[in-house]
């Protein structure tokens, strides 16, 4: 490896693209601290451009399982690469921040707190530790989610307090955020476009040139860090609203008698109408959060977002109105849900992921329990050991089920078997699809009692 004092000039004064060709080398080594779902899959990509990427997580579980060459998440998009650089031994893993490294990625969760209110503890925590690894001439990377004046200020403050150095003249500071789709096999994190600032112009092309070891699409440099911080945010914000439009169309479509899957698939022939569905919840772990940090940063300032609020007050009621639709279905059948075996599909948060934060498969079996159902859960995705209630086959799910709600839209979901299941389900069984997978007048004519989000409770001819 390169001596520090080398890579520090080329990190700060030579040409960018000398400082990409380094990093390809193996001659800039990167250290990612935070091995999630952004970090692991930032590690494995600059590890399969050639980098020398030390992998650094809290969780030892994790540390050893990589090191095993077993990836620790499931994920179609991620695999070959991760056992390639694992093999080739392009990724090593740690619990330990290395020292005098060129490169610091900071990738921590930003969750929220009871009040909703951001919580920066990952970052501090991880900025505190790079500040006691680093060495002049570094450059440090903040991904996280965070609101705008993070980097410039929480964390440059602690990076420059801790290790004693100059931000700037002794090392580069920049965010760049991360734009991780779980499970997409379309928009890689190579052929994603980033969006970077610094805390100066330097920091700023020298973070553009470390991306593009392996970023093949543009790296766009905004003025500063604060602008790229709000960026993300607004990305973020932007899918909540559209999908908060969709779930409130939906509750409007169910009376009005209309369909709102059909009407959306009409209005997304336009060029300007991007589709969002409605669906039983925004879960995971960015777009339900992003607003509240988007909404910290703007009341700092003075400002307000009421439009956000609203939007996150009808997608967390989603929950709510499905369990309606489920106990309205159970009705339709003579039943209630106290008593009644429920069958949920689904309890990623998404479709063609195992990740379950923030599922809304979850947070409804929860409140149908509590209302004395008797839930059981079938996902293909996910693991028993994360989820009680949990059972491994469909069947076994759906067996003598009074009611069966379609919670999370995996592909598979979308042909299942219902003649089969219609067989094994109670005589008389309801079906509530949260995620339009399923054709309402199929479902009907099989016997099924059906209720669609968004979609009328009867036939829509007689419902208008
Ligand atoms: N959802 C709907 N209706 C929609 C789209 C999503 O109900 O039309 C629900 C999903 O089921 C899920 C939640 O919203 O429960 C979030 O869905 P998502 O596809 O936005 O999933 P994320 O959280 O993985 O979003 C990622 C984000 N990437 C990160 O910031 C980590 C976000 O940048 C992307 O906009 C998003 O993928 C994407 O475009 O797919």
């Amino acid at each position: 490896m390169l001596g520090l004092q080398v890579t520090s000039a080329f990190l700060r004064t030579d040409k960018p693209e000398k400082v990409t060709r380094l990093v390809q080398d193996g001659k800039i080594p990167v250290c990612v601290v935070g091995l999630g779902y952004v970090g692991l899959r930032l590690a494995v990509y600059f590890a399969s451009a050639g980098a020398k990427v030390v992998g650094v997580d809290v969780e030892k579980a994790k540390v050893s399982l990589i090191n095993r060459g077993i990836c620790p998440v499931r994920d179609s998009s991620l695999a070959d690469k991760f056992d390639s650089v694992v093999t080739n031994k392009g990724l090593r893993a740690t619990t330990k921040i290395p020292r005098d490294f060129s490169v610091y990625i900071i990738s921590v969760p930003t969750p929220l707190d009871e009040d909703h209110l951001p919580v920066l503890d990952h970052v501090t925590s991880a900025s505190e530790s790079v500040a006691k690894a680093m060495e002049k001439g570094c450059l440090v990377v903040l991904e996280s989610t965070v609101y705008p004046g993070v980097t410039s200020k929480v964390v440059k403050g602690i990076l420059s307090k801790v290790s004693r150095l100059e931000p700037g003249s002794d090392f580069s500071l920049a965010y760049c955020a991360e734009r991780v789709d779980p499970g997409n096999l379309i928009h890689m994190p190579d052929n994603t476009p980033r969006v970077i600032g610094g805390i100066d112009d330097t920091s700023g092309r020298i973070a553009a040139a470390v991306y593009k070891s392996f970023v093949k699409a543009d790296t766009i440099q905004v003025d500063d860090c604060e602008v790229a911080e709000l960026v993300k945010l607004v990305e973020n914000a932007y899918r909540d609203l559209n999908i908060a439009f969709a779930n409130e169309l939906a509750l409007a479509c169910q009376r009005m008698g209309f369909d709102i899957i059909e009407v959306i698939r009409a209005a997304s022939t336009k060029w300007s109408f991007h589709a969002h569905f409605p669906g039983p919840g925004v879960g995971g772990s960015c777009i339900p959060v992003t607003p509240y940090y988007l909404m910290k940063g703007a009341k700092d300032a003075g400002a307000e977002l009421p439009l956000l609020s609203m939007a996150r007050r009808i997608n967390e009621a989603m929950p709510g109105h499905t369990l309606h639709l489920v106990s309205d279905a159970l009705n339709e059948i003579g039943k209630t849900v106290r008593g009644s075996k429920i069958a949920i599909l689904g309890v990623s948060y998404k479709a063609d992921i195992d990740d379950i934060r923030g599922s809304p498969g979850l947070a409804i079996g929860e409140s149908l329990s509590k209302l004395g159902a008797q839930v059981v859960f079938y996902d293909p995705y996910a693991s028993s050991n994360a989820v009680t209630g949990l059972v491994n086959r469909l069947d076994d799910a759906v067996r003598g089920a009074e009611c069966i709600l379609i919670a999370t839209d995996h592909s598979l979901f979308r042909t299942l078997d219902l003649k089969h299941l219609k067989q094994i389900a109670n005589d008389r069984v309801a079906l509530v699809d949260g995620r339009g997978v399923v054709s309402p007048s199929l479902v009907r004519k099989m016997g099924f009692a059906y209720r669609g989000l968004g979609r009328a409770a009867s036939s829509t001819v007689t419902a208008r």
